[in-house]
């Protein structure tokens, strides 16, 4: 779909592509049919006489210099002829060592010249305005440079190899050709007559294009929490074994633990990685009645972690009569949350059972372990995962969406579906091809296809420099 956002300025453009810092090599990168002569002008190579100097994706060493001809860097340049190339346009990279001093002062001499500074994001705007990928990869390659989990890293990968557009292409067909028949039947009614699927073969197409977009959807929490990471709140009473848990988890001694009551009062996070899941681990002060205003605050902070928590990790001591009143200071547990109940000290003398706690809480799952010798405590991580899993629904292979637009975007072509299919029973045709077109153009904003200006910048303001 050719649109005015899709027009590409052709100038040149230049910028380091490597993050500011020490490092081994810092990348300065240029794209545009000035590259090639541009960088030719500032860099010396004893190669360059040779006749068929520069050739493509050659490695050249040499040193760039300024106007003055004093030496700037040593570096090694490769040349990329379009088309195939990030971009599709020439591509030049230059390799310099990675010193913020040498790679600006690179920088400066290009920008002395007929160039000028990309913005961001702008060499990946190029390879989408080129055609080199659609809308979805590009958000593909932000989420692989974000991705904080091997999970989400190869969820970024699938969409990049363009799996996200191929569903959603296939959507979009499908569209149209349950559209095909509902417009003859409006442009020549006499004529189709008999050819004409019934109402309900068009409702059994529209429901399988709802399935589709609902699989696709289904796909946004998990990938939400490979992404952002889960919130895990520890709770339970005071010298249960919380900060202990929260250590023995971490494999740190990150929380202060003492057999005296109340020894946390603030909140204590931690990070760590279970089941391909990115956890915020969230340490407690135990809720109990109390006078002590700090007290009574970091119980406040406990109960509101828990109630924002997706996973929480009721901690009980398991030596020690159980308590009913535990199941007050849980609840209300929202449908959104998960419960698992540790008992622990499972090393002295067991008063409660897991029988007992399935009595207070019902199906839910119960381990027992011993925070102190470290038992159980494989079995609790495999719970956490299994749970989380179950959470956030199957993983299958279909394409798992990254970005928020792409949610907004799929919840809104469900609710024009769902509106299409109450049209069908109740309104004139037209209005059900209409709604169904509608769909078809917002699902487009998807791959880009039918994005304008500003949702363009919306996407790729939100890249780094230099890629
Ligand atoms: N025997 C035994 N003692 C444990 C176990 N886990 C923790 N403890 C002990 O229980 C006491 C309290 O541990 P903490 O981890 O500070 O308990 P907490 O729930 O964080 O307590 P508050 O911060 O006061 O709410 C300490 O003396 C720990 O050594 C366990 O598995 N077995
Ligand atoms: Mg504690």
């Amino acid at each position: 779909m050719a649109i005015e956002a899709k027009k590409n300025s052709n100038d040149t453009i230049v910028a380091i592509s490597t993050p500011l810092g020490e490092g081994g090599i810092g990348i300065v990168r240029l794209s545009g049919s000035e590259s090639f002569p541009l960088v030719r002008k500032i860099f010396e190579c004893h190669k360059s006489n040779e006749p068929d100097y520069p050739k493509p994706r050659y490695l050249y060493y040499g040193t760039v210099k300024d106007q003055n001809g004093e030496i700037i860097d040593e570096a090694l340049v490769s040349f990329m002829p379009a088309p195939h190339t990030y971009t599709r346009e020439d591509l030049v990279e230059i390799n310099c060592h990675s010193g913020i001093i040498n790679l600006r002062a690179v920088l400066k001499i290009l920008l002395a010249m007929d160039i000028r500074l990309a913005e961001p994001g702008e060499f990946t705007k190029r390879a989408f305005l080129n055609g080199r990928i659609d809308l979805s990869q590009a958000e593909a390659v932000i989420g692989l440079i974000r991705a904080r989990s091997e999970e989400a890293t190869k969820a970024s990968l699938r969409t990049l190899q363009g799996m996200l557009a191929k569903t959603v292409n296939d959507i979009r067909d499908r569209i149209i050709e349950v559209r095909a028949p509902i417009e003859a039947e409006i442009d020549y009614p006499e004529e189709f007559m008999d050819e004409l699927p019934t109402i309900a073969a068009t409702q059994i197409e529209l429901l399988a294009i709802k399935d589709k977009l609902e699989t696709l959807l289904q796909g946004v929490t998990r990938n939400r929490a490979y992404q952002e990471g889960v919130a895990v709140a520890i709770i339970g009473k005071p010298n249960v074994g919380k900060s202990s848990l929260l250590n023995r988890l971490l494999g740190d001694q990150k929380a202060i633990v003492h057999e005296l009551p109340g020894t946390t009062r603030d909140l204590l996070e931690g990070s760590l990685m279970l089941g391909g899941y990115p956890l915020r681990l969230i340490d407690t002060a135990g809720i109990q009645g109390s006078d002590d205003p700090v007290e009574v605050e970091g119980i406040k902070r406990a109960r509101s972690v828990a109630a924002e928590a997706q996973l929480i990790l009721l901690v009980i001591d398991g030596s020690l009569p159980f308590d009913p009143d535990i199941v007050k200071m849980i609840s209300p547990i929202s449908g959104e949350q998960r419960l698992i109940v540790i008992i622990n000290k499972s090393d002295l003398p067991q008063i409660v059972t897991a029988d007992q706690v399935k009595k207070q809480f019902g199906e839910v799952t119960a381990v027992s372990v011993s925070v102190l010798k470290g038992s159980g405590i494989p079995l609790l991580e495999k719970a956490v995962a299994d749970g989380l899993d179950q959470h956030f629904g199957e993983l299958s292979d279909s394409p798992i969406l990254i970005t928020f637009r792409q949610e907004e975007i799929l919840t809104e072509a469900l609710l024009g579906i769902r509106q299409a299919e109450r049209a069908l029973l109740s309104e004139p045709a037209e209005i059900t091809s209409l709604l169904l077109q509608q769909v078809w153009l917002t699902l487009g904003q998807i791959t880009g296809d039918t994005a304008g200006d500003d949702l363009l910048d919306r996407v790729f303001s939100q890249f780094c420099l230099g890629k």
